[in-house]
């Protein structure tokens, strides 16, 4: 049994998966998303809408990084549970991912993107919008975290997965005020996990790709 995770060591989606992976100590074989064949043609026939990472475990595709981690807690259990066994805390632990899928990734991303546009038909409105929202997002996450060391308020969770590359690379491009300590600090916890630690150094070498330029530090 072999599974096979398709993305790229830059990417902050992969980056989700691959912290629940190593948090596990899961075997997987990463099958690298750079534009080279096989790989290039063989995600775009699994997955037509072409955003990674997705899983293959014998055949069946797992898309979405969020029901990647899922899968992987019902399949490929370890001693990390990315979902806690009380209902309660479950829908927390879901609530905190979505959070930072919707209002820290996606503006993120929607910032990165923009860069690449052509220079006709980039957005400033949406880019405004995008950093609105993520201030919002800094300020609420603030609070949340104030007595919490893990986001979901108990053990490191999915939540945490979605959490360490949505803050890592929202900082870059809007960073996070000094006023909001909580964040700033837990993104500090974050990058000294060893799981994404990890997953940070296997991206060191590509940080020249990033559109607005890798800040000298983390
Ligand atoms: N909702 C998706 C988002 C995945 C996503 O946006 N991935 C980015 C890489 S971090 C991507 O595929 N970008 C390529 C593109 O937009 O063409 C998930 O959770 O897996």
């Amino acid at each position: 049994m072999t599974l096979a995770l398709y993305g790229h060591p830059f990417s902050s989606y992969t980056q989700k998966v691959l912290i629940a992976l190593y948090e596990n100590a899961t075997p997987f074989e990463f099958r690298m998303l750079d534009g080279s064949e096989p790989h290039a043609s063989e995600f775009e026939a699994l997955w037509p809408i072409k955003r990674f990472p997705i899983l293959v475990d014998e055949g069946r595709t797992i898309l979405e990084s969020t029901i990647v981690i899922e899968y992987l807690g019902l399949h490929h259990p370890g001693p990390v549970p990315f979902i806690p066994a009380d209902a309660d805390e479950a829908l927390e632990t879901r609530k905190l991912d979505r959070f930072f899928d919707n209002y820290v990734a996606i503006p993120m991303q929607k910032i990165v993107f923009d860069t690449i546009r052509p220079a006709d038909v980039r957005d400033s409105y949406g880019v405004g919008e995008a950093r609105a929202t993520l201030d919002r997002a800094y300020g609420w996450l603030d609070d949340t975290m104030t007595n919490r060391e893990w986001a979901a308020g108990g053990a490191f969770s999915l939540a945490d997965c979605a959490a360490a590359p949505s803050l890592f690379y929202a900082d870059w491009v809007h960073r996070i005020a000094p006023s909001f300590g909580h964040v700033r600090a837990y993104r500090k916890r974050l990058l000294a996990r060893p799981s994404f630690a990890r997953a940070v150094d296997e991206a060191r070498p590509y940080r020249k790709l990033f559109p607005l330029g890798a800040p000298d530090r983390d």
